[in-house]
């Protein structure tokens, strides 16, 4: 029986400086948010709050609470079952310390049966300060190099939680997942790790068995899935048994796009292998029958699912909130259904994070969105020594059985950077000769790996080419981030790349109106106002933002044309590299963008902002991850078929002028197979303008359309947008249609202006004269629709110069 000890606990510092004393706190629940709740504490993602709360990371803390317990009936034993302790506890039960640990990774059980008292009882968990952990640990093995200064090698703990280039700095301790006490007798499973794989059209599963047994009573093990049934006898002394079971052709798991995801339930039964033996334990998973292989023939990266090769559009994941027991299932999925209906079809959880929730991989598993899951160690040398061997070995095992039953994980990954760092940042010199990782990456997690979860793939880090002598960045073999455009290049130098797979690349822009002016105070709002600076973590991040605008788009002149140009911005640059990228396919088998999410309000790199509101960026990723996609590259259509059927037609591409008359046309009957990609050339009368800065190319096969100027908008003469629009209310909110008399160039409409609760279902729409585009504007409390059709909430790049004020 298992019993959750979340009730009556309180939160104390032990401190002379920090007089906090038995406030309430929620478990599970961290520091942080027990002491914004207690008011103590002002909100961390407001304004500059966060420069106000280091102390919190660097002071001891107790939680604590009591309760009842009866042996009553009797079992012999009873644990304490700690699913995650952040970070440097320890544990006391009635007076006596039951154990010390270090790792927010890791999940324990203590047996307690001898320390618990009939009636009542007191358990206390004690958290050190993480930075005087990582502090003498850095001082015991010499400091080693990492992007950021701030000793995140030094701990196993979630690393973000120290800062990063989009995350504050917010040290937190607490008990952060459930807690409780076990009692049990007889037997119980300690461990079901299911591998399963495909043989032919059959489904196999080997259930892989650990039993813990104080008692020495024969014991017998029973699987069973989708009607399959085996057993296994465990004479007394035997802990382990393996039970194979065939399943005949079951339905089969697929990513989204390719299939269906259909679930089947694994049940491993523990009973007394006697005469009427009661059951004992039982442990139930949601399985999938599906095979997973890497395909690394002539240094491609190549995703392969029951044999069919998947083009993975997808994006990094980061920790949804810097204090993760916020991440409730429902945000969880609404956060996933945002990322599906973005089109993506894969998750990358980045290593600066966690193994995420249970509930996470499950809704991955029901959604058909892959699952790409990094080690937890990011941009750092880390250290091989003791504790850190131990204490990652351990993590790793409990996390990859824990995972392993998901049919949506489809590959371990090492690392992130931390090759890269090592060969390219000039770490291989400031180590001279010290651990950096290394044996972590190349030998003790892939062989967890192979021995617990033999079926799926492991790959030793992000970015790596295959083998550790060779330039792990290296675009033409295995996976490349590429962050020189967002550093130092323009966008259009993704067209210079003919990568393999992009693990990662990103561009930043701010997050939604609603999002900044809830996060902060700034009066007026400006691109440097204090708030937006505290809130931008990037290096030289503003500057970044307005030198990434190019040529492209205008130099913005109010904060409103700032927020509306470098979020569309963000959104052309990272559609310019997914269709280049896309355009590449089967040479490039994939794209992950950094970033889908963010933990706070925040400028950065994410489609979702901080607030859970989309922006621009991921109504751009929804269209150019879509199935179908038509993109101009070079002097070329090409035609990109991820779906599951032939796409055939007349591809019709028109130079036009800027009224939309046509002054060059050209048909092309195509038929590009499934997850096919076919480039078609076009003659010169199409890609040559008369006058490049009068002239747009379009491109129309069946319902999709693509668009190229020849010139970047400053440079075109477009015409002031002109257009007439109908707001007409409707239940929940309110319809739009815009009908353009001129050319109307990226529509765009930013609701959450004039009502937080607000969004828009589509955006950055361009319109030829004469065509027409209609919004649906969610407004549960209704909107002011003269407000929500101009200036600054109805926009264009060519809009009509409006009055400031
Ligand atoms: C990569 C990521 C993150 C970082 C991002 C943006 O290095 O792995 O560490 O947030 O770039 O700089």
């Amino acid at each position: 029986m298992y019993r959750p000890l979340h009730d009556g606990w309180t939160l104390t510092a032990v401190s002379d400086e920090v007089d906090i004393a038995g406030i309430p706190a929620t478990v599970p629940g961290c520091v942080h948010t027990d002491l914004l709740a207690a008011g103590l504490i002002d909100d961390p993602y407001l304004s500059d709050n966060e420069h106000r709360l280091t102390w919190i990371g660097r002071t001891t803390w107790a939680y604590e609470t009591s309760f009842t317990w009866h042996a009553g009936a009797g079992a012999d034993r009873v644990d304490l079952v700690c699913d995650g302790l952040d970070t440097v506890a320890t544990v006391i039960l009635n007076g006596a310390e039951v154990a010390a640990t270090a790792n927010m990774h890791r999940f324990y059980r203590f047996p307690v049966r001898d320390l618990l008292r009939e009636g009542e009882n007191t358990l206390q968990v004690r958290f050190g300060s993480p930075y005087a952990y990582a502090a003498r640990r850095r001082a015991e093995l010499g400091d080693l190099p990492g992007a950021y200064d701030e000793p995140y090698q030094f701990i196993r703990k979630m690393a973000c939680n120290f800062g990063w280039d989009w995350g504050p700095t917010l040290v937190t301790s607490g008990i952060w997942r459930p807690i409780g006490l076990h009692a049990w007798s007889g037997a119980r499973l300690s461990a079901v790790r299911p591998v399963v794989t495909l043989d032919g059209r059959d489904g196999r599963v080997e259930a892989h068995v650990t039993v813990e047994r104080p008692a020495e009573v024969p014991l017998v093990v029973t699987a069973s899935v989708a009607g399959a049934r085996a057993e296994a006898r465990l004479a007394p002394g035997e802990h382990e048994a393996v039970l194979e079971l065939a399943v005949p052709e079951p339905d089969l798991w697929w990513p989204r796009g390719y299939g269906g995801q259909p679930l089947y339930p694994l049940t491993v039964r523990l009973s007394e292998a006697t005469e009427g033996g009661g059951v004992l334990d039982e442990w139930t998973r949601d399985v999938g029958f599906r095979s997973v292989r890497l395909d690394r023939e002539d240094d491609a990266f190549t995703i392969v699912v029951n044999d069919a090769p998947v083009f993975v559009r997808g994006a990094n994941w980061i920790p949804d909130d810097c204090f993760p027991t916020r991440i409730t299932p429902e945000r969880l999925a609404q956060r996933l259904g945002q990322a599906c209906e973005a089109n993506l079809n894969l998750l990358r959880v980045w290593g600066g994070g966690l193994y995420e929730s249970t509930d996470f991989y499950h809704l991955c598993d029901r959604l058909g969105l892959l699952v790409w899951q990094d080690f937890p160690f990011a941009c750092a040398a880390y250290p091989e020594e003791e504790p850190f061997a131990s204490e990652v070995e351990a993590e790793a095992r409990d996390a990859i059985v824990r995972l392993s039953p998901h049919p949506s994980l489809v590959l371990w990954n090492g690392n992130n950077e931390n090759i890269e760092g090592f060969a390219d940042w000039g770490w291989r010199d400031r180590l001279d000769g010290r651990t950096w990782g290394a044996g972590f990456y190349y030998d003790l997690l892939p062989r967890l790996v192979a021995e617990l979860d033999p079926a799926r793939p492991y790959w030793a880090g992000s970015p790596y080419s295959g083998e550790p002598d060779a330039p792990p960045n290296d675009p033409a073999r295995g996976t490349v981030h590429i962050w020189d455009v967002w550093n130092r290049e323009d966008y259009l130098r993704y067209g210079a790349y003919r990568p393999r797979f992009v693990a990662e690349f990103g561009f930043q822009g701010p997050p939604a109106y609603a999002t900044l002016r809830r996060a902060l105070g700034d009066d007026p709002l400006t691109p440097d106002s204090p708030g937006v600076l505290h809130h931008q973590k990037a290096l030289d991040g503003n500057a970044k933002l307005l030198r990434g605008l190019g040529d492209h788009l205008p130099a913005p002149v109010t904060f409103d044309d700032w927020h509306y140009l470098t979020q569309l911005n963000q959104a052309r640059a990272m559609a310019f590299g997914i269709e280049r990228f896309r355009s590449l396919a089967p040479y490039c088998m994939g794209t992950i963008v950094w970033q889908l999410n963010d933990c706070w309000p925040v400028v950065s790199w994410a489609a979702v902002d901080g607030d859970a509101r989309r922006k621009p960026l991921w109504y751009a990723l929804r269209r150019v991850y879509a199935d179908r996609l038509l993109t101009i590259q070079d002097s070329s259509v090409v035609v990109v078929n991820d779906g599951a059927e032939a796409w055939a037609g007349e591809l019709s591409v028109v130079r036009r002028d800027l009224t939309g008359e046509p002054l060059a046309e050209g048909t092309f009957p195509v038929t590009v197979p499934a997850r096919g990609t076919l480039p078609v050339p076009l003659p010169g009368a199409l890609t040559t303008a008369a006058d490049p800065a009068k002239e747009v190319l379009t491109a129309r096969l069946g319902d999709q359309s693509a668009l190229r100027f020849f010139a970047e908008d400053p440079e075109v003469a477009f015409p002031e947008a002109e257009f007439d629009v109908a707001a007409e209310p409707m239940p929940g909110g309110v319809r739009v249609t815009v009908t353009a008399r001129t050319l109307v160039r990226e529509l765009a409409l930013f609701p959450d202006r004039l009502d937080p609760a607000a969004e828009v279902d589509d955006m950055l729409i361009t319109l030829l004269p004469g065509s027409s585009a209609t919004f649906l504007v969610r407004a549960p409390g209704g909107l002011d629709l003269a407000a929500l059709t101009s200036y600054p909430v109805l926009r264009c790049v060519n809009e009509a110069p409006h009055s400031q004020g």
